[in-house]
């Protein structure tokens, strides 16, 4: 049964459990063509596989490979961050995807979980990793640690996209304005780390700057906000690209853990593909 719907006068956000999610067929399509604005998905992993592989991410030796990026440690290497002809990407992204397998061995098997979680909402179409001419694969996440003090400052998806040489092969493919994002909490914080929706689009901050001249980043705090907080193994799927939206700081000791990146159709939308 469907337990609620959260924020429902600034956003339609459904919220259910993993196995109530086939009441939404084409749930992605209905976050594209705007009938909701996400799905709070409860019990995506259990609390014992998550618990599982935080313990590996907070170990001496993790199996990925991280570093400090902004005001996070972020576990894999991000498109959006990687070198423009790919190649150290997708060297990282072999890396990414076996110590990915080991993290999560004594778990469900996070690719093979997030694509059938995926599938389920997809409108029957195949979901997939994208692949590029030469075998060589996308990494389909990367998870952040955000520790007492760290945040994620206000952002959304489209506007990364433009011009960006990293993103050439992908927009070939790919459906890339308006993606969405999901993400699976491994580790909510004591408190604070919430993901927080501004009433705010990209549509009306294209050029920097929203309406009456004013910069985003000087007004956007005056916009009201929605704030999302997730349980262990929760996967959060929504309109990231069109919806501005940061991390609040993370209070107490206790790292915030999540991995994941972005879904979007493919350009005929035929195919649903994820990576980060
Ligand atoms: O909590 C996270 O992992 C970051 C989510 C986020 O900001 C995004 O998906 O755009």
């Amino acid at each position: 049964m469907v337990r609620s719907t959260v924020g429902k006068s600034l956003f339609n956000l459904i919220e259910l459990d993993v196995t109530e999610l086939d009441r939404y067929p084409d749930g992605i399509g209905d976050i594209y063509e705007r009938k909701i604005d996400g799905m709070i998905i409860h019990n995506v992993f259990s609390q014992e596989e998550v618990s599982g592989v935080t313990a590996q991410l907070l170990s001496s030796e993790p199996p990925l490979q991280g570093k400090m990026l902004n005001n996070a440690y972020v576990f894999g290497q991000a498109l959006i961050v990687s070198d423009p002809d790919l190649r150290q990407y997708f060297e990282e992204s072999v890396n990414f995807r076996s110590g990915c397998q080991k993290l999560f061995s004594g778990a469900r098997d996070f690719e093979t979980r997030v694509t059938d979680v995926l599938s389920t909402v997809s409108g029957s179409r195949p979901v997939e990793v994208p692949t590029v001419p030469g075998g060589y694969t996308y990494t389909p996440a990367t998870s952040r640690v955000l520790r007492e003090g760290q945040f994620i400052p206000p952002h959304c998806g489209n506007q990364f996209l433009h011009g960006l040489p990293q993103y050439w092969h992908l927009s070939k493919i790919v459906e890339l304005e308006d993606q969405l994002s999901y993400f699976v909490m491994l580790n909510p914080p004591e408190a604070g780390g919430e993901l927080v929706l501004y009433d705010l689009e990209w549509a009306d901050t294209k050029d920097g700057k929203v309406k009456g001249g004013q910069s985003v980043e000087s007004v956007i705090e005056d916009y009201e906000q929605l704030p999302i907080q997730l349980q262990a193994g929760d996967m959060l799927l929504f309109d990231g690209g069109r919806i501005w939206h940061r991390v609040s700081p993370v209070q107490g000791t206790t790292p915030r853990i999540t991995i994941g990146g972005f879904t979007a159709f493919s350009r005929k939308r035929t195919k649903v593909y994820y990576w980060s």
